[in-house]
């Protein structure tokens, strides 16, 4: 067979819940339920971490986030409080150019590499043409849109539209451009990362004015979505808020949501007219969970647990979808759990490579075989996620482990247990750990022996906590 082209959608914050046919009544994405219609949709599938950065370097790399060094997200947030009981960990603030990248293991088999949209992995030195790609569009340090979504961009990798122009709009107009320049005689791997849905919340007025309407026909523009949540105490004299979303009725939020699902609609029509759409492998997935619990809480990931920088499903279960017509069977449901680290040696294997011969150390497992049949077993016994970190949503550090259908939680401020049957509990309201001593047990020792075989950091405690304060 001729090596498939690649596209990999990843989004920015987009949770679990946020596509209809994940559940969302109230957000609108025809175009995204029409790609799960034609595809395979997946109930578990995980990202690495509840924040942006580590997902991210742990795609290009296939190597767990604990492994490449970022265990948060890279800049200069001044909300990011970086002690609490605990001292964070340090981390990189680039992806290192001695990492292997996917792009760089398929450009060298003739492949051509795009990205286009955010990166968030470095610097100049550390952009995408610096770790295989032959063209950067629009990826830089950045985690947002620092100057909001609409033209002038300032992005120094993409030339500002006409003023007005919005910026998904834009990159997908760049990667159909790609699409219809390329050379028609060699694979191509276009790795398309949105900044939607992440904050600033910005969406075009039409779209807004779609929804807002939408909210007031439902009753939703009358309730009150938001509970206010616990004090988190992080550091000296410094607390933090939570409020969390309860419903999805946001229509700046549901407006980019419905605009993002539109330039999917947009891309994959363009591929079809290209005549390559059969050959293609499409993945559509997000790189932490939905943000629920802080910055204006745009969205609910409900009923999931929390959000974007938590320990908890809602913070790490994402919406994956998987299309490729000449392979993956059309209308199907997989509920193996997957994650981020097994899109490498996915990507080298489906280009006819074996993953053992990747010249680099990958932590994840191909998925080729679930993508042929969605009910098979795969090789492992456990995935595994360790942010040593506080989030500036409330999430304190910790690590888990999920083996088969439970998962559990080790907090590292008070090594607080907690153990969840997610097949029976998918809202983690119920925890199993005093129950179930002998698993909590099992699985904390997994857990452990990981940590250590992965040298991860633990964060030591802060001698200048306010005993006050805890
Ligand atoms: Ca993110």
């Amino acid at each position: 067979m001729t090596r498939p082209n690649i596209i990999c959608i990843l989004i920015d914050d987009m949770g679990w819940k946020d596509l209809g046919c994940y559940g969302s009544s109230f957000y609108e994405t025809p175009n995204l339920d029409r790609l799960a219609a034609e595809g395979m949709r997946f109930t578990d599938a995980y990202a690495a971490c509840p924040v942006c950065s580590p997902t991210r370097a742990s795609l290009m790399t296939g190597q767990y986030p604990a492994v490449v060094g970022i265990t948060n997200f890279i800049g200069t947030n001044r909300a990011h409080p970086s002690k609490g009981k605990l001292i964070d960990v340090p981390y990189l603030k680039q992806l290192p150019l001695e990492k292997r990248t996917i792009a760089t293991s398929l450009r060298e088999e003739g492949y051509q590499t795009w990205h286009v949209g955010k990166w968030h992995l470095g610097e100049e030195a550390y952009y995408p043409d610096r770790h295989g790609f032959d063209l950067n569009i629009g990826g830089c340090g950045w985690g947002l849109p620092m100057k909001g979504y609409f033209s002038p961009y300032g992005l120094t990798t993409l030339e500002d539209g006409p003023e007005g122009e919005y910026l998904t709009d834009r990159l997908t107009d760049e990667a159909i451009r790609l699409l219809q320049e390329r050379d028609a005689d060699r694979p191509f791997f276009l790795n398309l990362w949105h900044y939607a849905v992440h904050t600033p919340i910005q969406a075009k007025p039409d779209d807004v004015e779609r929804f807002q309407q939408k909210a007031t026909v439902l009753g939703l523009d009358q309730i009150n979505p938001f509970e206010e949540g616990e004090l988190f105490p992080t550091e000296h004299k410094r607390h933090l808020r939570v409020t969390r979303r309860r419903v999805q009725s946001d229509p700046a939020y549901a407006a980019m949501v419905y605009n993002l699902d539109w330039n999917v609609g947009r891309l994959l029509d363009a591929l079809e007219r290209s005549g390559a759409s059969d050959n293609t492998l499409v993945v559509f997935t997000s790189d932490n969970g939905g943000l629920s619990t802080s910055e204006g809480s745009p969205t609910s990931n409900a009923p999931l647990h929390e959000g974007k920088g938590w320990m908890y499903e809602g913070g790490t279960r994402e919406p994956l979808l998987v299309r490729w017509p000449d392979v993956v069977p059309a209308g199907v449901e997989c509920s193996v759990p997957i994650t981020t680290p097994d899109w490498y040696p996915t990507f080298l294997e489906a280009a006819g490579i074996d993953p053992a011969d990747s010249g680099t150390r990958l932590d994840g497992v191909s998925l080729l075989s679930l993508l042929r049949q969605p009910d098979a077993a795969l090789q492992r016994d456990a995935i595994f996620w360790h942010y040593p970190h506080y989030g500036n949503q409330g999430g304190t550090p910790g690590s888990s482990v999920r083996m088969g259908g439970y998962k559990l939680i080790e907090f590292f401020e008070d090594g607080r247990l907690e153990l969840y049957n997610l097949a029976e509990d998918l809202e983690e309201r119920h925890n199993l750990a005093a129950a179930m001593p002998e698993v909590a047990a099992r699985m904390q020792r997994r857990l452990a022996q990981w940590r250590a075989s992965v040298e991860a950091l633990i964060p030591e405690p802060n001698p200048d906590w306010p005993s006050s304060c805890s």
